[in-house]
């Protein structure tokens, strides 16, 4: 019996990848469609029409796992994808996480089953990869990772490249910054009051953000992080911890003196928070963000936040140029990162090495 119900669950999965194989996912999923991946293949047709497309045109299909929508960010970089790839002219199947890893997951084994050319991955959170990883390797499907990184053994055996930012040197950069513009100030000696705005619990960036900022404020005993938690790289959820941040502060007499946020959507919700405090951001609470989004670029030039670091989603062009050396035959570098730039409208013109305006360079923003 059970022999029987395997050629029949092989039949229909033939069945399915050849109607897959009529175009089903012919035209790539609008990016800003929220439709999941189909759970379960597509309704076999008994008799599929006469295909009139040619038997393989030489168009890769490659499955992009999103995380979500949840910044600025996220969105410019699954817009950079989608151009990069229409601009190939490949087809692109697109999943929305919705931020969630187990949609994720299920969207590679979609892939999978749809034997698409290649992969990309954005992966919410470092843990968790391992099993879906493998059968990735199983199928022999070449997985770019796009974004954020995985922790699991043998990881690099498991992507053909990273294609990345360096976390870690955007929280040093914003930890240099910090120490210079206190130094300006002639606060560094001062003691001052730090919170911090976390990103997704388990993401490469909020583990990676919050290292490099330690290790460079780390020898200043009295610049302390009083308040840290996490705001999950949305605007909504950092200007209510911001909230709670500031009743805190208010209630043990510990006034916040710098705000240090993961990404500039936490630190845009924040200095909400802060005016709603009666307080004045960028004055009263020095505001640090990452990212360099429009939206931040702006709040500089307002005066209402302090700097931004930068960490590119514009990833689309390099992700494609990884997939056309793998099919020229070319070995593509395991890791490639982008720069790392950081914005103000205060050192900027005191270190123009070191730091760039952020008014100059407001007109060239595409995020
Ligand atoms: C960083 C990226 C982070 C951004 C956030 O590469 O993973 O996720 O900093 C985004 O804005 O939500």
């Amino acid at each position: 019996m059970k022999k029987v119900l395997s050629i029949l669950l092989v039949l229909v999965l033939v069945a399915a990848l050849a109607a897959c194989g009529n175009g089903a996912q012919d035209t790539p999923a609008p990016v800003d469609d929220p439709t999941p991946t189909p759970d379960v293949a597509p309704p076999v047709d008994e008799d599929p029409p006469a295909d009139d497309t040619p038997a393989n045109d030489g168009t890769l299909r490659i499955g992009f796992s999103q995380i979500g929508s949840e910044s600025d960010w996220r969105v410019g970089n699954t817009e950079s994808v989608r151009q990069a790839v229409a601009d190939a002219g490949w087809e692109l199947i697109f999943n929305d996480a919705n931020q969630q890893q187990h949609n994720q997951i299920q969207a590679i084994q979609d892939f999978i089953t749809q034997g698409v050319d290649y992969i990309v991955l954005a992966p919410i959170v470092e843990t968790g990869w391992d099993s879906i990883m493998m059968d990735v390797a199983e199928a022999g499907i070449p997985l770019i990772l796009m974004d954020r990184s995985i922790d699991m053994p043998n990881q690099e055996d498991y992507f053909v490249s990273w294609v990345t930012n360096n976390f870690e040197d955007e929280g040093r950069r914003a930890g240099e910054w910090l120490l210079d513009f206190l130094e300006e100030e002639g606060r560094l000696g001062d003691d001052i009051n730090i919170v911090e705005l976390q990103g997704t619990v388990g993401s490469g960036p909020a583990i990676d953000r919050a290292a490099g900022f330690r290790e460079i404020i780390g020898g200043h005993a009295n610049l302390e992080i009083t308040q840290s938690q996490t705001g999950d790289f949305t605007t909504e959820l950092g200007m209510q911890v911001m909230e709670s941040f500031l009743g805190r502060a208010s209630a043990e007499g510990r006034p916040i003196d710098v705000l240090y946020a993961h990404n500039d959507g936490m630190a845009l919700g924040a200095i909400q928070a802060i005016r709603d405090a009666g307080l004045v951001p960028g004055e009263d609470i020095i505001i640090i963000g990452v990212d360099a989004v429009l939206l931040a670029f702006e709040a500089i030039v307002a005066g209402d936040m302090n700097v931004t670091v930068e960490c590119s989603p514009l990833l689309g062009p390099t992700v494609v140029q990884v997939i056309r050396d793998i099919e020229a035959g070319i070995t593509p570098e395991q890791i490639i990162f982008s720069d790392v730039r950081v914005f103000d409208e205060t050192l900027s013109l005191i270190f123009p090495d070191r730091y760039l305006s952020a008014a100059d360079d407001l007109p060239n923003r595409v995020y």
